[in-house]
C-alpha cells in the first residue's frame, strides 16, 4: 500500500518549501519510498474528516493502512525506521540520530518559529520593537551553540540522518533573514543537504503543486 500524506493546496510559502510535508516527502524521498500526497484547502483542513485524522486541523498527516499519524518528526522518525539512509543501524549512532531529531524540533525550531510569527502576527504591536530584537537573540544563542557543535563536521553525527534532515528544514525557516549565512559552516551544511538528490526531487515536488495552482 502507498502511504498519503496532506499538504497544502495552496502553500503560503508560493512554492518555498517551507511547509512540514517538505520534511516528510524528503524522507520518503531519501529512503527510496513512493508516496502520493492529497492536497487540502484551508477549509477542508478544518473540517472533521480531516480533524480525524489531525485533531488540530493542521497539515501535514500520513495514513498508511490503518496507521494515521499527525505530527511531521514523528512521521518522518516512522518513514526512517523503515528504510536504510536516514537511521544508523548500530544501536548508539541511532539513538544519537535520534537525539538530534528532538533537537531541531525540541530545541532549535521553537524559537526560529516564535522569532518568524511575531514578524507578521504582532509587527502592530506597541511592544514589537522591543521584543523582536530579544526574539532575534534567542535564535542567534541556538545559531551559535550548534555552529560551534557542527564545526567543520559533514553533518551532525557521522553519516547523514534524519537529524540533519529536520535540522537542515528548521534552519531553512530562516532564509530571508541572512541569520544563517553569519555562520559559514552552517550555511555550508545547509547547502551540503539541499543539493542532495533526494531533496532536489522533493523540492521539485511541492513547488509543481504550487506551480500547478497557479496555471489552473
Ligand atoms: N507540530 C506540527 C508538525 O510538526 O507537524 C505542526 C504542523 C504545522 O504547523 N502545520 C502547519 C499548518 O497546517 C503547516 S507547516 N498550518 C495551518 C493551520 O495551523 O491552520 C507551518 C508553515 C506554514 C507556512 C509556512 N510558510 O508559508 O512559509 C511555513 C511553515
Amino acid at each position: 500500500m502507498t502511504p498519503v500524506i496532506t499538504a497544502f493546496e495552496h502553500s503560503p510559502d508560493q512554492g518555498r518549501g517551507l511547509a512540514r510535508d517538505m520534511r516528510v516527502r524528503w524522507a520518503f524521498e531519501e529512503v527510496g519510498r513512493p508516496y502520493d500526497v492529497r492536497l487540502v484547502s484551508f477549509e477542508a483542513m478544518k473540517a472533521p474528516a480531516h480533524r480525524a485524522v489531525h485533531p488540530f486541523g493542521q497539515i501535514p498527516t500520513y495514513e498508511d493502512g490503518e496507521l494515521a499519524l499527525f505530527e511531521s518528526g514523528a512521521i518522518v522518525l516512522h518513514i526512517a525506521e523503515q528504510g536504510p539512509g536516514l537511521l544508523p543501524e548500530d544501536a548508539d549512532a541511532r539513538a544519537r540520530a535520534i537525539n538530534w531529531m528532538f533537537t531541531a524540533l525540541n530545541t532549535m525550531e521553537p524559537p526560529i518559529v516564535e522569532r518568524e510569527q511575531a514578524g507578521y502576527l504582532e509587527r502592530d504591536k506597541p511592544w514589537h520593537g522591543e521584543r523582536a530584537p530579544m526574539l532575534e537573540d534567542r535564535v542567534r544563542v541556538r545559531l551559535d551553540e550548534l555552529s560551534r557543535r557542527l564545526g567543520e563536521a559533514e553533518w551532525l553525527d557521522g553519516a547523514f540522518s534524519a537529524g540533519d534532515l529536520l535540522m537542515v528544514t528548521v534552519l531553512r525557516r530562516l532564509e530571508g533573514s541572512g541569520m544563517v549565512e553569519n555562520y559559514p559552516n552552517l550555511a555550508a551544511y545547509v547547502a551540503r543537504a539541499v543539493a542532495r538528490p533526494a531533496y532536489r526531487r522533493a523540492f521539485a515536488d511541492q513547488l509543481a503543486v504550487f506551480e500547478d495552482a497557479e496555471t489552473a
